[in-house]
C-alpha cells in the first residue's frame, strides 16, 4: 500500500498533530510509505527565514522521535525534491479559481492573515502535487484535511480524464478517535499550531506539569453528567476523544468508567505523560546529532526524488511538454 503524508513546519507540534497524524504515520510505516516536512507550505503565512530553517529540522527530529524509522520509511523535506513545485504548476492549470476560494482553510486563514498571499489560495494544489507524485493510495490525515484530500482526488480525476490515465486517485484515512482535537479553552475551535492559545494547546514537548495544568483547566461544563456528547458537552467529548486516542479505547467506554471530571482529567494526564515523555527524550537526543539527521533527510530526498521524477515525467508528457534534445 503506497502511503504519503506531510506536516508543515509552521509552529510547535501539538497533541492534535500527534493523534490526528503522527500516530497514524507510525502505524502505517513501511518501505512504501513517504513522509514529508512540507516546508514550502509554511511560506503561505508570515515566517522568518531563520525560524523556518530551525523549525524544519525540529519537525524532522520530532517525526523520528515519534516513532518514524528512516530505515523502514522514506522521510524527507519537500523543497529538497523539486518535482513538488513543478507538478504543482501543472495542477494549478487544471484547478479552478472558484474551487480554491471555497476551501474552508483558505477562508479561515485569509480572515486572520494581514495581506493574503497567493500561495495561501493555491497551497491545496501543492498538497495535491505532494500526494499524486508518489502514486499514493492512502493519506493518513486529521479530519481538517478531508476537504483538501477531496480536491486532490478531483484534480487527479480531472487530469486523467483530460490527458489520459496518469495519476492514482488517493483516499484520506482518519483515525477512529481524535481525528479533530479541539482547543482546551475553546472546544468548538480546532487545536492549531499557528494560532496562539497557550492554555488551550498541549504541545508534544510540554512538561508533565504543564500538561497537568492545561488538562486541569480545560473547559468542561457545570452539570457534572459524564456523557460522550459533542453537541451538548464539547469540552468533555474532546477530553474523552483524546483519552481514546492515547489508549485505543472507545470514548463511550471511558465515559462509562468515570463519575467525576477530576478523576478523568487526572488519568488522561497520566496517559498523555506516559506516551509523550519517551518522545521528548528521543527528540532531545536527536537534536544533539544534527549531522545524523541531515544524512537521514538526504537519503530520504534521493529516494523520494527517484519516485517523483517518474510520475512528474508521466504528467509532463501527458500534458504536452517537450524534452530538451
Ligand atoms: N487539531 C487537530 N486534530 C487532529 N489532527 C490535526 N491535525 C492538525 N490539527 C489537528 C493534523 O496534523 C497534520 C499536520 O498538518 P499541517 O501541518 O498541514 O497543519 P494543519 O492541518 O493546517 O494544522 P495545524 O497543525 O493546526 O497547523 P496550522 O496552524 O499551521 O494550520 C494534518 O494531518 C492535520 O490534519
Amino acid at each position: 500500500m503506497r502511503v504519503f503524508s506531510g506536516i508543515q513546519p509552521s509552529g510547535d507540534l501539538h497533541v492534535g498533530n500527534y493523534l490526528g497524524a503522527l500516530q497514524q504515520f507510525v502505524r502505517a510505516q513501511s518501505l512504501d510509505a513517504f513522509y514529508c516536512v512540507v516546508d514550502l507550505h509554511a511560506l503561505t503565512l508570515d515566517v522568518e527565514p531563520v525560524a523556518l530553517r530551525e523549525r524544519t529540522t525540529e519537525l524532522a527530529a520530532a517525526m523520528v522521535a515519534s516513532g518514524l524509522d528512516p530505515e523502514r520509511c522514506t522521510l524527507f523535506v519537500q523543497s529538497h525534491v523539486s518535482y513538488h513545485a513543478q507538478l504543482s504548476w501543472l495542477l494549478e492549470c487544471v484547478a479552478g479559481y472558484g474551487e480554491l476560494t471555497r476551501m474552508t482553510q483558505f477562508k479561515e486563514k485569509s480572515d486572520r492573515a494581514h495581506g493574503v498571499r497567493a500561495g495561501l489560495l493555491t497551497y491545496p494544489v501543492l498538497m495535491a502535487a505532494d500526494i499524486l507524485l508518489y502514486d499514493t493510495e492512502e493519506v493518513p490525515v486529521g479530519d481538517d484535511q478531508r476537504q483538501h484530500l477531496e480536491l486532490a482526488r478531483n484534480l487527479a480525476e480531472r487530469f486523467n480524464n483530460r490527458y489520459g490515465n496518469t495519476f492514482t486517485v488517493p483516499r484520506a484515512v482518519t483515525p477512529a478517535a481524535a481525528a479533530r482535537v479541539m482547543d482546551l479553552q475553546q472546544p468548538t475551535r480546532k487545536m492549531s499550531k499557528s494560532v496562539a492559545s497557550e492554555l488551550g494547546t498541549i504541545y508534544l514537548f510540554d512538561s508533565p506539569e504543564a500538561i497537568a495544568r492545561k488538562v486541569a483547566k480545560a473547559v468542561t461544563d457545570t452539570d457534572g453528567e459524564m456523557a460522550f456528547d459533542w453537541e451538548r458537552k464539547p469540552g468533555l467529548a474532546n477530553l474523552l476523544e483524546m483519552f481514546a486516542g492515547f489508549t485505543g479505547e472507545d470514548p463511550r467506554a471511558i465515559a462509562a468508567r468515570y463519575h467525576r471530571y477530576g478523576d478523568l482529567k487526572r488519568d488522561l494526564t497520566e496517559a498523555m505523560v506516559e506516551a509523550l515523555a519517551p518522545i521528548g527524550e528521543r527528540y532531545r537526543a536527536l537534536r544533539e546529532d544534527p549531522a545524523q539527521l541531515a544524512s537521514v533527510l538526504a537519503i530520504g530526498a534521493a529516494r523520494a526524488s527517484s519516485v517523483a521524477a517518474t510520475t512528474y515525467q508521466r504528467a509532463a508528457d501527458a500534458i504536452g511538454l517537450t524534452h530538451p534534445t
